[in-house]
């Protein structure tokens, strides 16, 4: 493993890579910034059940006191998700938080950058960043987008939220050359809803196929991400009446009060907590539960003799 001494791998990561353990990586923006406390702490413990409970490691990634960190610990996951200055680490802040000292939840695009480097190959999250809508006057999309297009790690997400340009989206990840799958679907999923309105041309049927996807990327030599699209069931989504309703008047919400870069993300999804009294969280951390879930099936199935 070629590391830089700025990174921390731990114990079991370590042993896990080596052993050839099924991993899968986890983000901590999702408990630094996407959910509100107490239950960030909780779900990011539970998702870490999860994955062992489904046969793997979890590799929890995050930048503690100046320190990316692969595989944190419980209680560093339980003091990252306290500190009030934590700040939101994308790949282009990694070198500044080493250098300043902070500490810092992941987006996907720097735990997939972090996941890499340690050889992690599959990574679970809830939705990924994407374009935002007004992206064609503002700019606004985000560094996931590029960094998975150079970063060969399957990530496992219930596409982009709702908040975000959708069609603008696929647009990008079809330009970017990141592969695109749905899970059993053809239709993208919208996060919070199974089907967002848009499709996907392609489907896959099982964590073995979606294996085999990234073993063939690995042969044909590409070197950008395999994205699998997982939709939440039918019967746990958000009502699409209420999820349209709720979404429209939280984009008025953040106009209103200016908010722009990327803080826009944070604002737009507490502003949906807010105004569905919690169901958006519960629809939240289901979409999650699921994705982390599939992505440990997914490592089994990598690891698995052929
Ligand atoms: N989407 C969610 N919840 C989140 C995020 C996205 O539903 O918490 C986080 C992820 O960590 C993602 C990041 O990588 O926001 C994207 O932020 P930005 O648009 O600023 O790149
Ligand atoms: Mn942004």
């Amino acid at each position: 493993m070629i590391l830089s001494t700025a990174i921390r791998v731990s114990e079991a990561v370590r042993e896990a890579v080596a052993d050839g353990t099924p991993l899968v990586a986890l983000e901590s923006t999702i408990f630094t910034h996407g959910l509100p406390r107490p239950i960030n702490l909780e779900v990011a413990l539970e998702a870490e059940e999860l994955v062992r409970s489904h046969g793997a490691v979890p590799a929890t990634i995050g930048v503690l006191d100046g320190v990316p960190t692969i595989g944190l610990t419980r209680d560093e996951i339980q003091r990252l998700s306290a500190i009030d200055e934590v700040v939101k680490v994308s790949q282009r802040d990694l070198s500044i938080a080493v250098v300043k000292g902070l500490s810092g939840g992941t987006t996907v695009a720097a735990t997939a950058f972090l996941a890499h480097s340690a050889r992690i190959r599959v990574f679970a999250t809830g939705g990924l960043g994407g374009v935002h809508r007004g992206a064609a006057e503002s700019f606004d999309e985000s560094a996931d987008l590029v960094t998975l297009a150079e970063i060969p790690v399957l990530v496992v997400s219930a596409g982009v939220k709702s908040i975000l340009d959708i069609p603008a989206t696929l647009e990008r990840l079809e330009t970017l050359n990141i592969t695109v799958a749905g899970y059993r679907t053809t239709r993208y999923p919208g996060f919070y809803v199974a089907d967002s309105g848009f499709t996907v041309e392609h489907s896959v049927s099982s964590p073995e196929e979606a294996a085999s996807i990234l073993r063939t990327q690995d042969e044909l030599g590409l070197c950008s991400a395999v994205l699998i699209a997982n939709p939440i069931d039918e019967a746990s989504q958000l009502a699409p009446e209420t999820h349209s309703r709720v979404l429209a008047a939280a984009l008025q919400a953040a106009e209103s009060a200016g908010v722009a870069g990327n803080a826009t993300t944070p604002f737009l999804l507490e502003y949906m907590q807010r105004a569905t009294e919690g169901e958006s969280l519960r629809v939240n951390v289901d979409v999650y539960r699921g994705n982390v879930v599939l992505g440990a099936e997914i490592a089994t199935a990598l690891s698995a003799p052929r």
